[in-house]
């Protein structure tokens, strides 16, 4: 396994030792990852063996074989359709494995392909998948709060974005802004709100501005294990494009730096994309932190890690 943080956010690419998911279509094997493998996903991000936040990146044959690598990506809690912070980390990964050069690759996803550009050892450009706004100004009431007001949109997973946010988006914020998103989620799920066909809002988002000049924004985004993005969250950010475009606030092509509420940075832009909504760009820098072996002793009490 190789280790990796993008903007602070840690990736582990599982290289092998994983399950056997089959060929097809790689919705079809995330499928399988969900439903039949939970504890091993469970295992290799939870503690002991991982740490809050680190999502994890299951390598797999492409069922293309033109792609450079299939990837299913997971967090403690969930199978994901796209990582966006975790294909940076998977682009500078491969590139230290020196299974790929400087230049453009293909990538599947679930969520469909993507592509990276290596522009040299640490920083990658994600091509994401076509992304778009979904509801636009949808209130919710969630419990122990007001009404929010914030928008539902797709980028490679589902999110609710709330702009500007209701609270300064800081690191001293993260413990009111994550109990905050938790319930924004769930008023979401209780009213089933999120995809055009039923998919649920997974993520939440909330957006201000940035104390930093030349920075068009400052993110926080919740991720369905509770834990905050240290990135700014490529397909958060893909989402939040959609939303910039179709209100006419940014053109095809500008370039913009959005920051995590860490200050971590991508710079991002878009094309429009053949099913009316946007192809996403986001460019950011990864870096190695460890090449490991996990091992799961039989007689590990905490061999399945700490349940939570
Ligand atoms: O960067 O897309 C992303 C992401 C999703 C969950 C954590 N990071």
């Amino acid at each position: 396994m190789i280790d990796s943080h993008t903007g602070g956010m840690p990736t582990r690419v599982i290289l092998d030792g994983g399950p056997d998911l089959g060929t097809g279509p790689l919705a079809e094997r995330a499928m399988r990852l969900a439903t039949d493998y939970e504890p091993f996903y469970k295992s290799v991000l939870l503690e002991p063996r991982g740490q809050p936040g680190m999502v994890g990146a299951l390598l797999v044959a492409p069922s293309d074989p033109a792609c450079a690598a299939g990837v299913i990506y997971f967090d403690a809690d969930a199978v994901l359709g796209m990582c966006g912070h975790g294909t940076i980390g998977l682009g500078v990964t491969l590139a230290h494995l020196g299974r790929i050069d400087i230049g453009t690759h293909r990538i599947e996803t679930p969520a469909g392909e993507v592509a990276i550009d290596l522009k040299d050892a640490n920083t990658v450009q994600v091509t994401n998948v076509e992304s778009r706004l979904v509801h636009h100004a949808v209130t919710v009431e969630p419990e122990g709060y007001g009404p929010v007001t914030g928008d539902v949109a797709y980028g490679g997973n589902w999110f609710f974005i709330v702009d500007p946010s209701p609270i300064p988006v800081t690191p001293e914020n993260i413990r009111p802004l994550t109990d905050m998103a938790i319930a924004i989620r769930a008023a979401c799920l209780a009213r089933q709100l999120g995809g055009e066909t039923g998919q649920p809002v997974d993520h939440v988002i909330f957006q201000r501005s940035s104390p930093n000049s030349g920075v068009h924004s400052r993110n926080f985004v919740l991720c369905p294990d509770d834990e905050y993005d240290r990135s700014p969250c490529g397909t958060g950010s893909s989402a939040r494009l959609a939303c910039l475009a179709a209100s006419g606030c940014l053109s095809a092509g500008e370039e913009i730096i959005q920051e995590s509420v860490i200050g971590s940075a991508y710079r991002l832009s878009y094309q429009p994309g053949p099913g009316g909504g946007i192809v996403p760009r986001l460019t950011g820098q990864a870096h190695i932190m460890a090449e490991t072996t996990l091992v799961f002793a039989e007689n590990d009490p905490f061999r399945m890690g700490i349940m939570r």
